[in-house]
This record gives C-alpha cells, sequence and structure tokens, in this order.
C-alpha cells in the first residue's frame, strides 16, 4: 500500500501538507516542461482499495467526473454531500491514481527539479518511481515538490498523482458549486539553478515609489557569498541593490545562513499609476547574479502602481473614492468545470468589461493565477478569496483547532501567491464559515505579512456592521436590503466601508431594482458598491439520453444560451444526485456558454461612464461618470427618436470632463413640432481600439426623455364596419386570434417567485387555473360588453371587456376588479394567441432586449424589431421570459407584412412568446418546451416586478400589484 495513505491523510486536518515547498510569488509557468495531457487512470472506490492492472486514461487537467470514468458531478449549495461529520468523509471515496511516465531533460543534470501540480481535489498524494514525495490539501491553489533527489536527468520517472474526493478538507471547500474529483489546473515541471529566486515582494506606490523584496534559497543548505539581484523596470534606469539591505553575503552579520535576502529601492518619475480604468502596467525583470555577474534566476512580473487605503468609511484608490461595480465569479466552464483556459478567462473578463463591470471577487477560492494576470491587464478590482467555506458545519470548525492549520495556511498561501498583483485589493478570508478564532489567526498572519491591503470577512463583519476590532477591515454583508444598508450609513455609526460581498441574485429572471440599489449607493457617503451573485450559470453541457456529461467533445455545442438538440444545461439533480439543490447552481448574469442575459445591458447603463442627467433651458447636462478617466477615449453620436416612427442622429462632440463633472451641451436637434413622444439617446463608443473591445463597441446609450406624449385623441367608433362578433361564451372571435383574449393573473413563476414563496400561493388561491364563467353579455350600437368572473379558491376577479369596433379594427377596454385575497399577484392583464405565420415583433418602447418593471434602466425607448423567436429568453428552467417594459405599440407581422397592430393607452408590459405561460411552468429545462406555431401575446396593465426574493430582498413595494380595479385599454387592428 501506498505509504502516505497509510497515515490517513483525508481524515487529519491538522496535515494540511508534508514534503511541499513553500508558495511564492514566483511564477514558473514559463519555461516550464508541461505535463498536460492523457494520464493513466484508475478510479478506485476508496483510498484504501487496491490498484489492479486495469489502467484507462484520463486528461489532465479535467475533473474525472466529466470524463466519463463512472463517478459524476453532483451539486449542493450549503449541505454537505455526505452525512460525516468533520474532519470524517464516507467509506466510498472515490480515489483516482493518475500516472505517467516523465522524461526528465538531461540538461537539468545539477539543477533543482521541481514537480508542480497546479489544483487536485481534495487531496494530492505524490509518489516518483513508488517512493512518496508529498502530500497537499487546497484544491485550488498549486502545491509544488522538489524532486531533485528523486529522478535522474536523462532517464524517465513515473510521476503517480493519488487525488482522494472526500476528506476532512471538503468540509471547508463546501462552496455552492458542483462537486468534482480531479486534477483541475496543469501539472509541470521545471528547473532552476540550485541558488534561486524563492519569493520576490513587490510594493510599487501611485507616486512611483517602488520597493522589491527578494528572498534567496539555496538547495544545498547554507548560502554561498558574492550574489546579488538586480532588476530591470521598462522606461526606466537599471536598478539596483539596495546597500542598506544586503542579507545576501556571509560579510553581513545579519545574514542567515539559509535564506538570503536583498530590496531594490526605485522611485519611478512620472510614473502611470494603475487603476481599473487605467490598468497601466510595467515589466518587471528581477535577476538574481552569480558573483561573477552571470544570471542564476530570473523572475517577471507585470506590476501596477497603485495605492489601496481605508480613510474612515472610504475605500480608496490611488486617494480617490471608488466605486465597486462587481460580479462574483468562479472557475466555471460547461464542459471542463472547473479548468478553463487562458482563452476563455480572457472571455469572461472582456465581457464583463464591455458591460461596465470593474470588480471581480473570485468566489470562493484562489481562481486560476491566469485571471489575476487579466485583472491587472484589463483593469478590474479585485477581491481574492481563500479557499474556506465550511458552510454545512461553519460554527464547529471556525474555533475547532484541528483546522487551525488549515485556515492560516489556506489563506497565507493565497497571498503568498498573489500579493504582486496590482488588480488585488482587498483579501478575502473566505466565505460562510460563521466566525472564530481560526479566522483571526488567519487575519493576523495576512496583517502583519501584508499590511497595504484590507482584509474582508463576511463573517465577522455581519455580526456588527460597525465594529471596529473584527478580522474585517470593511463590512461586506450579502444580501442586505438596500433601505438597511442607506439607514446604516445614515446611522452616524458607520466605521468602515460597506460594500456588498453578494447582492443582487442573479438566479432566472432576476435582478429587479438594481438601478435602485444604484440610486441609492450613488447618492448615499458611506456606500460604495458591491459584487452580484454571480457571473455563471454553471449548466454544464449533458446528453439528454444517456445523462452523460459531454465533457471536451461538446465543445460548440450550444448557440446563444441554448444547448444543441439533443443536449441541454444540466443542474442540480440531472446527474441521477438524490441529494443536490436543483437549479439554485443557475444563477448568474451569463449562461453557461457566456451569452449575456438581458440583465447585463441593464448593468451597462447603470455603470456607464457617461450620463445624461437632465434636459433644461434647451440644453442637456452630460456628466463623466468615472472616478479617474476623462472622456477623451469615447466617441458618441445622438439621436433623436419620435413617436411618429422616425429616428435623426447627429453627431456628438463629448465635453472635456474631469471625472464627476458636469457640462450643459445644446440639444443636437431642432425639436419637430409635430412628432409628439421625443428621447434622446447618447450612443457611446470606444473611440479607439481597447484590450477588451474594437473600436465602435457600444459602451454606453443613456438616454432622455425631451417631450412627453400627447394625451391620444380616442378613436372615432365606426357603425358601418364589420359588427364586433363575440361566440357564446362572451369571447371575442377575430380572424387573426386563434385564442380570444381573456384575463390573466398568472406566469410562469420566476425562480424568485418559486423560492421567495409567491408562487406557491399564487397556486393555493388558484391563479394558474381560474375558471372563467360568463356572467352577462350586453350589446348597443355595435359595442358588445361582455363580463365576466374569473374564480380562484379565495376569491374572484370581475372582469369587463367592451369592444368597440373602430376603423380598422376593435377597441377593447378593460378592467378587472381584485379582491383583498388576491393581493400580490404576478400580473393583471390580458392574454391571446395568434394564428401562425407572424413572426415578427415590431414596437415602440423599451427594448430591443428583455426588459421588466423593475429591471427597465438598460432598455431605451426605441422603435425595435425582433423576430419572435429571439424575443425568448431561455433561462435554464423555464420560467417568465421575454417582457418588453414600457411598449405604446406593436405590430406582429408575416413576412408578407400582414398581421396585427396593437395600439395601447399607455406604456405598457407586453409579451410575445411561442409557449404559453403554462407551457413553461410544466418543463423542467428549456429542451422540453414545444414551441406554439401562433404566437401567445400578453398585454399587461400591471406586472410585479421581478426582485431577488430567490435569495435576498423580494422587490419593492411600488413594484407590488395593488387589489382594487386596474383599466387597461388597446386596439387591435389587421395590418
Ligand atoms: C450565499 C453564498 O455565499 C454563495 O456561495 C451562494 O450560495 C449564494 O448565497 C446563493 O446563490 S449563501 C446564502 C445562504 C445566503
Amino acid at each position: 500500500m501506498n505509504a502516505l495513505l497509510a497515515l490517513r491523510p483525508w481524515e487529519t486536518p491538522e496535515v494540511t501538507s508534508w514534503g511541499r515547498l513553500p508558495m511564492s510569488a514566483v511564477d514558473r509557468r514559463a519555461g516550464a516542461m508541461s505535463l498536460d495531457g492523457e494520464w493513466r487512470f484508475q478510479l478506485l472506490p476508496s483510498p484504501d482499495a487496491s490498484l489492479s492492472d486495469l489502467w484507462s486514461s484520463t486528461y489532465v487537467p479535467g475533473a474525472w467526473t466529466l470524463q466519463d470514468t463512472g463517478d459524476l458531478p453532483q451539486y449542493t449549495n450549503v449541505r454537505m454531500p455526505f452525512a460525516e461529520y468533520p474532519p470524517s468523509s464516507p467509506s466510498e471515496n472515490p480515489t483516482g491514481v493518475y500516472e505517467r511516465e516523465v522524461d526528465v531533460p538531461a540538461e537539468w543534470a545539477g539543477r533543482r527539479i521541481v514537480l508542480q501540480v497546479g489544483a487536485a481535489e481534495s487531496v494530492l498524494l505524490v509518489e516518483v518511481d513508488g517512493r512518496p514525495v508529498g502530500i497537499s490539501k487546497d484544491s485550488h491553489l498549486a502545491a509544488e515538490f522538489e524532486l531533485t533527489p528523486l529522478v535522474r536527468p536523462g532517464s524517465p520517472a513515473t510521476v503517480r498523482l493519488t487525488v482522494v474526493k472526500w476528506s476532512d478538507a471538503s468540509h471547508i471547500e463546501d462552496q455552492d458549486q458542483w462537486w468534482h474529483g480531479g486534477i483541475t489546473r496543469s501539472v509541470l515541471l521545471y528547473a532552476t539553478d540550485p541558488l534561486y529566486l524563492a519569493d520576490v515582494t513587490v510594493r510599487s506606490r501611485a507616486d512611483g515609489e517602488l520597493r522589491v523584496d527578494c528572498q534567496v534559497r539555496h538547495g544545498g543548505g547554507a548560502l554561498p557569498d558574492g550574489w546579488y539581484v538586480t532588476g530591470h523596470l521598462d522606461g526606466c534606469e537599471p536598478l539596483t541593490q539596495d546597500p542598506e539591505f544586503d542579507r545576501l553575503n556571509a560579510e553581513d552579520e545579519r545574514v542567515s545562513d539559509f535564506l538570503g535576502e536583498a530590496r531594490i529601492l526605485a522611485t519611478v518619475p512620472e510614473v502611470r499609476s494603475w487603476t481599473a480604468e487605467t490598468p497601466e502596467l510595467y515589466d518587471l525583470t528581477v535577476r538574481l547574479h552569480r558573483p561573477d555577474g552571470t544570471v542564476a534566476d530570473t523572475s517577471h512580473h507585470r506590476i501596477g502602481f497603485r495605492d489601496v487605503e481605508i480613510i474612515g468609511r472610504d475605500l480608496l484608490v490611488n486617494g480617490e473614492r471608488i466605486y465597486i461595480r462587481g460580479v462574483n465569479r468562479h472557475d466555471f466552464h460547461p464542459l471542463t468545470g472547473r479548468t478553463v483556459s487562458y482563452h476563455d478567462m480572457r472571455a469572461d473578463l472582456v465581457l464583463l468589461k464591455r458591460f461596465g463591470f470593474n470588480a471581480i471577487r473570485t468566489a470562493h477560492y484562489p481562481n486560476d493565477p491566469a485571471l489575476y494576470d487579466l485583472a491587472d491587464e484589463l483593469g478590474f478590482y479585485v477581491v481574492d478569496e481563500a479557499d474556506i467555506e465550511s458552510h454545512d458545519h461553519a460554527h464547529e470548525i471556525a474555533d475547532d483547532p484541528r483546522y487551525l492549520n488549515a485556515f492560516v495556511d489556506r489563506v497565507s498561501r493565497m497571498v503568498l501567491r498573489d500579493k504582486n498583483h496590482p488588480s488585488i485589493i482587498i483579501w478575502s478570508l473566505g466565505n460562510e464559515s460563521d466566525y472564530g478564532a481560526n479566522h483571526d489567526a488567519a487575519a493576523g498572519w495576512v496583517r502583519r505579512h501584508d499590511p497595504t491591503r484590507p482584509i474582508q470577512y463576511e463573517g465577522a463583519a455581519k455580526l456588527d456592521w460597525a465594529a471596529t476590532d473584527d478580522a474585517s477591515d470593511l463590512a461586506c454583508p450579502m444580501y442586505a436590503p438596500i433601505e438597511d444598508c442607506v439607514a446604516h450609513a445614515l446611522s452616524g455609526e458607520q466605521t468602515r466601508p460597506l460594500i456588498q460581498c453578494e447582492y443582487s441574485h442573479a438566479m432566472g429572471n432576476s435582478n429587479g431594482t438594481l438601478a435602485d440599489h444604484w440610486a441609492a449607493i450613488e447618492s448615499t457617503p458611506g456606500l460604495q458598491g458591491g459584487f452580484i451573485w454571480e457571473f455563471w450559470d454553471h449548466g454544464i453541457l449533458q446528453h439528454v439520453t444517456d445523462g452523460r456529461p459531454a465533457g471536451r467533445s461538446g465543445a460548440g455545442l450550444y448557440d446563444n444560451g441554448v444547448a444543441a438538440p439533443g443536449y441541454r444545461w444540466a443542474y442540480g439533480g440531472d446527474f441521477g444526485e438524490t441529494v443536490h439543490d436543483g437549479a439554485f447552481i443557475a444563477d448568474g448574469i451569463v449562461f453557461p456558454d457566456r451569452t449575456p442575459k438581458p440583465v447585463m445591458y441593464e448593468h451597462r447603463e447603470i455603470a456607464a461612464p457617461v450620463l445624461l442627467q437632465s434636459y433644461r433651458h434647451e440644453g442637456l447636462v452630460v456628466q463623466n461618470h468615472q472616478c479617474f478617466r476623462g472622456l477623451d477615449w469615447l466617441a458618441a453620436r445622438w439621436e433623436l427618436t419620435l413617436a411618429d416612427g422616425r429616428t435623426l442622429t447627429a453627431p456628438a462632440e463629448l465635453p472635456d470632463l474631469r471625472p464627476g463633472e458636469t457640462a450643459a451641451v445644446p440639444l443636437p436637434f431642432a425639436l419637430p413640432e409635430d412628432g409628439g413622444e421625443a428621447w434622446v439617446t447618447l450612443r457611446v463608443t470606444t473611440k479607439d481600439d481597447e484590450p477588451w473591445g474594437p473600436r465602435g463597441t457600444e459602451v454606453c446609450a443613456p438616454q432622455l426623455r425631451l417631450r412627453a406624449a400627447a394625451p391620444t385623441p380616442r378613436d372615432a367608433t365606426v357603425t358601418s364596419g364589420p359588427p364586433v362578433e363575440v361566440d357564446a361564451e362572451g369571447l371575442l372571435v377575430h380572424p387573426l386570434l386563434t385564442a380570444a383574449p381573456t384575463l390573466s393573473l398568472w406566469r410562469a413563476p420566476t425562480d424568485n417567485d418559486e423560492l421567495g414563496g409567491m408562487a406557491p400561493r399564487w397556486r393555493t388561491w388558484g391563479l394558474d387555473a381560474l375558471v372563467r364563467k360568463v356572467v352577462a353579455v350586453h350589446e348597443d350600437d355595435g359595442r358588445v360588453t361582455v363580463h365576466a368572473e374569473y374564480a380562484g379558491t379565495v376569491g374572484v376577479v370581475r372582469h369587463v371587456q367592451r369592444f368597440t369596433p373602430v376603423e380598422g379594427g376593435v377597441r377593447i377596454e378593460e378592467s378587472a376588479e381584485l379582491p383583498e385575497a388576491f393581493a400580490d399577484v404576478a400580473r393583471v392583464g390580458s392574454v391571446f394567441e395568434t394564428v401562425p405565420g407572424l413572426d415578427l415583433l415590431e414596437w415602440f418602447g423599451q427594448g430591443p432586449w428583455e426588459s421588466y418593471p423593475d429591471r427597465s434602466a438598460g432598455a431605451p425607448v426605441g422603435h425595435h424589431r425582433v423576430p419572435v423567436d429571439e424575443l425568448f429568453t431561455p433561462y435554464l428552467r423555464p420560467q417568465e421570459s421575454g417582457g418588453r417594459h414600457g411598449v405604446r405599440h406593436f405590430t406582429l407581422s408575416a413576412p408578407d407584412a400582414t398581421g396585427l397592430a396593437v395600439r395601447l393607452d399607455e406604456p405598457r408590459q407586453i409579451s410575445v412568446t411561442r409557449y404559453r405561460a403554462t407551457d413553461l411552468t410544466a418543463a423542467a429545462h428549456h429542451d422540453e418546451l414545444i414551441p406554439r406555431s401562433g404566437c401567445v401575446v400578453h398585454i399587461d396593465a400591471a406586472h410585479r416586478g421581478l426582485g431577488t426574493a430567490s435569495c435576498g430582498p423580494d422587490t419593492s413595494a411600488s413594484y407590488l400589484i395593488p387589489t382594487g380595479i386596474h383599466r387597461w385599454t388597446w386596439t387591435l387592428r389587421a395590418l
């Protein structure tokens, strides 16, 4: 038996590693030999099981749970997937054994040889040629082992990596995500000189001050004399070692015999400082020289000069108060799980940049190292979070001395790895692990090692946002109602910045009131933003027939958020798990293929670098809504939208404004007298190529209303045309409709409706199956009035429809009286269905993307046209989708321009889809939906806000539907 296994390290939390090298910020990826690729593989039922002679193969890096090994992904949120208490793990404990031969290059003779395993979950045991090498835990940080005495350059060595899936460590890796097993980041082998740069710590301030601290170790023990370091920073004079701080040479009495230290000090003149808006980076090369001047080791860093500090209750970057327009991001890919490529990470960040995000919390563990390089380069503020979440057993573990070592180990190794990234402005001690002495120990380590950055930990700060003596330098609540945040900021008690670590839960059709959050944040000193939960819908691409994950072969089998026929996006329960948390894993602002959800446009507008503030005295007020940049990187064009269908454009000259400044600019159009309602939009694009978007990429489109609609004259009643026809049930008979307009109070419950408790209530009230009864039908003068009752289980809605013939069609005046028993319903409105063939929706109202009453800030008013099939947003679990807010009129037409036209009495919420609300309610996955050939059209007198009640606050009271009488009027005409 493997000697390492005999120690049962998977049930020993005190053992965080054995034989593992210290973590360091010296990046050895460049120049290393990659061991990625196919490895021999066996999946054992437990770590104690014997190996057989039967090897298969599997790809590294990659989760074995996605590679047809028999072990599948499982999704649980808070609860552990097994019943054992910490530090125990179940006896059925899949254990992957990876093996391959490695040809150690002959030219590495005399060098120090190191194996790096990028990430393995959750316990890694390393052997070379049958000899034990080391152990490591922490599924999201690399582990390095020195192989020098074990391998012979020029000869092959057999490397065996054993990965135990469940362990004491699983109990502190209980994050809200899929459980996988395997080696999820690259494996590599590298060589250094026996004397090497063991660590490099860069401190670079916004005023150009640079300090580089180098640690040097000697593989052979004592440090020889005469070694020195130099540095090179682009655009600067060569950097030399600080003579006052030479701990490399034995003549210096402070020198230690096994650890050398040297320091470089410099001041960079006219430094270009780093911010997320201006990610200015400098290339720093640190060289370790032998006494004869030759170079023994080199370390490259892309550094940024910036300051981060907290003064009072403000978090400042380079002395400026910033806003955190953040998102929580997991390492995720729909085919490869937690294995993500550089290319994919770049695409994530580019997309976020295009939609105005400036911050990332690496929820809930240190991400792939390349993520931070990209954040430095593209410009993001990062909260780097340690791999600690003990959610299910949080209270017990936070003070459990057996886990003390693990807490400090995980936090300190993250800081040691990542400390030189300018993007990282805050360290996070982890997530949802209560608060105990183990956190204080970790915080103490960080405060000593890196006094240049604040620490946050939600679990500490939540006990008292105003405390000053806990492990968190910020109050960083999750899902706090905005009123509570405002009240705290106004209370006079606030002691530290308040930035929500999670807010606006993006599960399904969600993120209601995001704009209201931001209105409060930007008008309340003490509030600085937050991180939306979360970036990804973690849907795994799965074969529908046999439930297997598509794995790496599934590349390209999805488009626009939808899986190809025969595939679907799996969520909890779809791999046959009995213990799971369903679709709670699908709560991102992008689909599993990174297609943006409509909320992204909402965010883009909220985060706009330019705002249109007001329109007065024939002029517009433009504001620079950034913290550091001018507007010179942007180009713009004015657009005037008139109700009569015209859209005029004019070139725009953006004023020269510093951050926060405003300027009045003349209205670029003479407003036509006759145009009715009028809106001006500033279409803002990038002026030049940006690293995240080519020249001409739309950045925002702020809009202002210039003129309100004049009251529309009523269409004259006609008596000569065809009479209005209703059937025996009092239902309108119309050649273009296959289902007459009836009253609807039901929407296919959103995840917020379900988990927030509204939908269960609506079902109890019978709103999904109201029983309609005609009470009376009157005809007078060509008009028909139908009185009906819609009965639920606890109340009856009286509904009146009055049909009046008008030129070319019919006017429909409706009223519905909602009894007190139906307080807070999903919608009040009409629903009807059309004949097939009407495949294009054109409307005047907000768009073009989906919008709802409490999520409509990012959808400008305009004349929009979208094919019906593209109106629907394919949320993973089907639900209310595809709504358009503020619609004044619309047409639904066939290619030959026939069809129907609807004019509304005032801007209303509508939706046009291929699905009835009941179709959507009945389906669990998008692929189960069968589109109807006609359109299902909803016109709502009132539509409830979306809120975020699946995890966090519901919508606010102003977006709820009052009881009492609702009235709405619309006309229906044939085109
Ligand atoms: C919170 C978690 O921190 C996050 O990981 C995720 O689970 C999120 O909620 C919901 O999706 S914890 C929650 C119980 C408030």
